[in-house]
């Protein structure tokens, strides 16, 4: 406790030249002042969380300016603008990454050490906004980055949680939630906007009055007060700012005292206050009452409807007529959470715009598109259709008409054919199917990865495909190279311009000018001290948070992701346990020493994953004080796993694990990450490692395991028996009896779950028939490390071949393709930005 992931500084040469304009006298000046203003004490008196409030003060008034002359520049090309709607934003810390994109990193880094501070210290007193949890929280955040950094006019639709997911902790080897309570000492980088406050209304009924026309009175509802507060997006030096807008509820007490409870009674107002704000407490409030999926389900709403009506009321300021509205506006869906954007919209055009039906719901279709990020069936949303009728009788009775024309064009194309149409149904056996609701009212659809998007197309989302093929497509994940290399490898990010110049960091697929130079024995010998020096920062943080010694010489082999059953954490823990075993057997044994990393978060109410976090401490406890394997390996747990960490971890790393099941991983973006910054995957045919594979080539990345193709005909069979397997290898068998027969002391019968899932519930994620062959691909990965030079050259061809996963590309590709916005078109085009 009290260590924080430190952050990397950049080389002044790296930060390219100063095209802020502001110069170093001026930026001490201004900051002198900042501090004086804010807090009426001098530099030397105010505490360091001060002085970092200070300073991203000052970085928001510089950027206040291209803020402005952004969202004018807007208004008056008229350009269209994308909105990404997300429950989660995993932003990491910001003030490195706006001082980069603005330029100002240098002259920021020079003033602060000439006021004898330090711009490292400062970084590290933010804390990581808690407003995500895993890689669909951090890719939209890339994505905000890339769109800024594109030119793009998109921004980010989202929740304010006042405390993010939970704040891991070891205690005794066990995961220990604590609240996370990131706004605890405030976040200096939003503006909070009460004037563009709106109204969510829960709950009451709806009256349908005839005239003529129908219209459809809502009536006895609860009013939220949703308040946006909006953090700016900085372009990578192009002037851009774009804006994230996250929502917050509130309850005005002032209301509330005289109504709709009558009387004064304080005690009330301030319960049904408390009551209002849970909706933007927590992040994913936990689901397994009633009252908690209410909760969810409200929170998603609030999301949407706060977000599409200051969306409508800003349209509308700009004098758009409603027609127009699919050529001006792209509504994004990330996943399914902010599906009801659907609904949403045709109610606002319905009821409060007067539309007929056609219209409002060509308008809709025409807007609005949707990104599948999953195949996991528990993660595909269905709803109640009672509970989704008591809090939002409105929108239920869109749904239901929705659901009617739709079921009414299924039985044109399939008449009689009752049992596809329930399957393909909108509401089915008293569920509403978000998904089903995402794919009608869209007019695309996409995955994360080639495969991944195979798979829907031709098992999950099959039937819908084959009723319109044309909505379907793949755009595979992307990460942001300013952020994953620049940022966290600023010695990478040096070198490589050094060797190929600036170029990469606006044009990601330069990289691959690298290749020409990865058999250069100058450009080896710098890649491996870079390395060195990550894996140095690395082992002192560890040192001083865990009290671990790290060898900075053996491997750094790295798996941290959240831990779930289908990532195969266990894989890797068998491997090693193994690993452990012949070491014991024999203590001559000639292998590179390895240093196993691992990290991650497991849900709450996930026993198993939990377990799974003490198994590897229990490894760790083990490996790392038995003297006789000669610290041959040792075993690091590293808690709350974050973006922070992230940045610390990843260019530290030698051996990329990317070992889920085949099939399971829609895409994953660590592997990219890892990738950029040289380190090798081993990995399954799985998501973008696939990708990864036809990328680099098959001698610079290890894959072994069944294929997604395999699995899913095991399953087709009825599973496979894993006794067989377990029979037939000794060493295998051996790791897996170790789970229960004392060889973790203290453990007695805690990891009979695992022992149980792996021999006597059918090992449903292969791990035992994948075993061998992870074993095997560790063999070989060992072999090419040990012939240096053949080994950097892997590494390089990885950081060379890593273009193609900028989210530059990917969101480009959605700009053209789904969005319909020609790159030539963007406010900030290339030829402008050239001029400037
Ligand atoms: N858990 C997928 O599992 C994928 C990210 C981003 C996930 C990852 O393989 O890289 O999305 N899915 O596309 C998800 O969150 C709700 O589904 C993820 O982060």
């Amino acid at each position: 406790p009290g260590v924080k992931p430190g952050t990397a500084v950049l080389d002044a040469a790296q930060a390219g030249p100063a095209d802020s304009g502001i110069t170093v006298e001026q930026f001490k000046q201004d900051y002198r002042n900042k501090v004086e203003r804010m807090y009426g004490d001098g530099l030397e008196r105010v505490s360091d969380l001060d002085k970092y409030n200070a300073l991203v003060s000052l970085v928001r008034d510089y950027l206040a300016e291209p803020w402005l002359n952004t969202k004018e520049k807007y208004r008056r090309t008229g350009a269209k603008q994308v909105y990404y709607f997300s429950i989660e934003f995993l932003l990491g810390r910001l003030l490195g990454s706006n001082l980069y994109n603005l330029g100002l990193n240098e002259v920021c880094q020079q003033a602060l050490s000439e006021l004898g501070l330090d711009l490292r210290t400062l970084r590290q007193v933010e804390e990581d906004p808690g407003l995500g949890n895993g890689g669909l929280g951090r890719l939209a955040a890339c994505y905000l980055d890339s769109m800024a950094s594109l030119g793009l006019p998109g921004h980010g639709m989202g929740m304010r949680y006042r405390y993010g997911l939970f704040e891991q902790r070891i205690v005794d080897g066990y995961q220990r939630e604590y609240a996370d309570d990131w706004l605890m000492d405030g976040f200096y980088w939003d503006v909070r906007k009460p004037a563009e406050a709106v109204e969510v209304r829960f709950g009451g009924n709806v009256r349908i009055k005839s005239n003529g026309k129908t219209q459809y009175i809502h009536e006895g509802y609860e009013t939220v007060l949703a308040v946006p507060y909006d953090v700016p997006v900085v372009g990578y030096r192009n002037g851009m700012v774009n804006t994230l807008r996250l929502w917050s509820a509130e309850a005005r007490l002032s209301e509330v005292v005289c109504a709709p409870q009558g009387g004064s009674d304080c005690q009330k107002a301030v319960e049904y206050s408390q009551t209002v704000e849970e909706l933007s407490n927590i992040l994913y409030p936990d689901d397994s009452t009633y009252e908690g999926k209410a909760l969810r389900l409200k929170q998603q709403y609030f999301l949407v409807s706060a977000g599409l009506q200051s969306i409508i009321r800003n349209y509308r300021e700009n004098n758009g007529h409603l027609r127009e509205f699919p050529h001006k506006i792209a509504i994004h869906i990330n996943d399914t959470h902010p599906v009801l954007c659907i609904p949403e919209l045709l109610r606002i055009l319905l009821d409060e715009e007067q539309l007929t039906w056609e219209e409002a719901w060509n308008i809709t279709v025409q807007t609005m598109s949707y990104t599948n990020h999953t195949i996991l069936p528990e993660a595909l949303e269905t709803w109640p259709e009672d509970l989704f009728r008591t809090v939002l009788p409105r929108l239920y009775l869109i749904v239901r008409d929705i659901n009617e024309y739709y079921c009414r064009s299924l039985w044109e194309a399939y008449p009689g054919d009752w049992d596809r149409i329930s399957r393909m149904a909108i509401i089915s056996y008293n569920r509403i199917h978000m998904a089903h609701l995402a794919i009608v009212g869209c007019h695309s659809v996409n995955g994360v990865a080639e495969l991944h998007t195979d798979i829907l197309k031709n098992k999950i989302m099959k039937e819908f495909c084959d009723f319109s093929p044309a909505k379907f497509n793949n755009k595979t994940n992307g990460v942001t190279q300013r952020r994953w290399v620049s940022l966290c490898n600023p010695a990478l990010a040096q070198l490589i311009t050094d060797t190929i110049g600036p170029r990469w960091v606006e044009h990601p697929q330069e990289l691959a000018q690298l290749e020409r130079h990865s058999a250069d024995t100058a450009f080896q010998h710098h890649l491996l001290k870079v390395k060195l020096q990550n894996k140095v920062a690395l082992a002192k943080y560890v040192k001083e948070k865990h009290g671990i010694t790290l060898d900075v010489n053996s491997i750094f082999d790295s798996q941290v992701k959240r831990i779930h059953a289908y990532k195969r954490q266990t894989l890797n823990v068998l491997h090693i346990m193994a690993l452990y075993n012949r070491l014991k057997e024999n203590p001559l044994l000639d292998i590179e020493p390895h240093t196993f990393i691992f990290g991650g978060k497991a849900a709450v109410n996930y026993h198993i994953a939990k377990n799974t976090i003490k198994l590897i401490n229990s490894l760790a406890d083990l490996v790392n004080n038995d003297k006789s394997i000669r610290d041959k390996i040792k075993v690091v747990f590293l808690e709350n796993y974050n973006v922070s960490l992230a940045e610390l971890i990843i260019p530290a790393t030698d051996v990329s694990e990317q070992i889920p099941t085949a099939s399971y991983e829609a895409s994953g973006t660590g592997n990219m990450k890892f990738m950029m910054n040289g380190a090798v995957t081993i990995g399954t045919l799985d998501g973008a490692n696939i990708e990864i594979k036809q990328a680099v080539g098959e001698d610079n990345i290890i894959v072994f395991g069944l294929t997604a193709e395999e699995v899913l005909a095991y399953y087709r069979g009825g599973g496979y028996n894993p006794w067989e397997v377990y029979q037939d290898n000794e060493r295998l068998r051996q790791v897996v009896d170790q789970l229960i027969n004392g060889f973790f002391p203290a453990a007695g019968d805690l990891f009979r779950g695992h022992f149980d899932s792996l021999l006597h519930q059918g090992d449903h994620f292969f791990v035992l028939k994948d075993f061998a062959s992870y074993e095997a691909a560790h063999q070989v990965l060992d072999e090419r490390y040990k012939d240096r030079p053949v080994w950097l050259k892997m590494c390089s061809a990885n950081i060379a071949h890593s273009g193609r996963f900028s989210s530059d590309r990917t969101f480009a590709e959605y700009a053209t393709d789904i969005w319909h916005i020609r790159p030539d078109t963007l406010p900030f085009s290339a030829s402008e930005k050239q001029i400037r």
